[in-house]
């Protein structure tokens, strides 16, 4: 598993039921993501959390031109990681969607703390594949996974861990379709 990271795509409250965006049955990949984290932890493997980080303002919100309602606004409730969510101890988190000009949906868009990105970690540790889940299917767990993959990794995405937000029906299908068409493996999480 050194060569392995885990990449927890935006496990937070506005994406869970009662939420500002809220993804159906979104809250359920948090069991299934606790025991993957605890598996690659264990095992050596690096994990990363992303989250959804907007600024109040932001041209991704429909008041200001975008398509979303307002969500995860930086240090507000809703951008908090889901509460039952067990981040292993060393998990990065990756901040994403933090200009005011872009949706940065994928996690590669995104940097930690330190201001690192995702892609400059990955390179330093010598991780060649990436276990994706997360929310939501159609948007951010679909660009980080093609961006993985335009970026060489193999890219693993755990289909019981992940759900959509599905604006129009049958969205999710058509992403889990797209992230295997362009080389994404897809499996549950029983089969790691
Ligand atoms: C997301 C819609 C808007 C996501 C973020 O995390 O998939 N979706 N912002
Ligand atoms: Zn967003």
């Amino acid at each position: 598993m050194q060569d392995t990271a885990l990449l927890i795509v935006d496990v937070q409250n506005d994406f869970c039921p009662d939420g500002a965006l809220p993804v159906p049955e979104g809250d359920q990949v948090v069991p299934v993501l606790n025991r993957v984290a605890q598996k690659v932890a264990q095992a050596g493997g690096l994990v990363f959390a992303s989250r959804d980080w907007h600024p109040p303002t932001t041209r991704h919100f429909a008041a200001y031109g975008g398509k979303w309602p307002i969500h995860c606004v930086q240090n507000t409730p809703g951008a908090q990681f889901h509460p039952d969510l067990k981040l292993p101890e060393g998990t990065m988190v990756i901040s994403k969607g933090t200009s005011e000009n872009d949706d940065g949906y994928s996690a590669f868009e995104g940097r930690t703390e330190q201001g690192k990105t995702l892609l400059e970690i990955l390179r330093e540790r010598g991780i060649r594949r990436l276990i994706v889940g997360g929310l939501a299917t159609d948007y951010c767990v679909r660009a980080s996974a093609l961006d993985a993959l335009k970026h060489g990794f193999e890219v693993i995405v755990l289909t019981d861990a992940v759900r959509g937000v599905d604006v129009q029906p049958g969205d999710s299908e058509r992403a889990l379709q797209e992230m295997q068409a362009a080389g994404a493996t897809l499996t549950t999480s029983d089969a790691l």
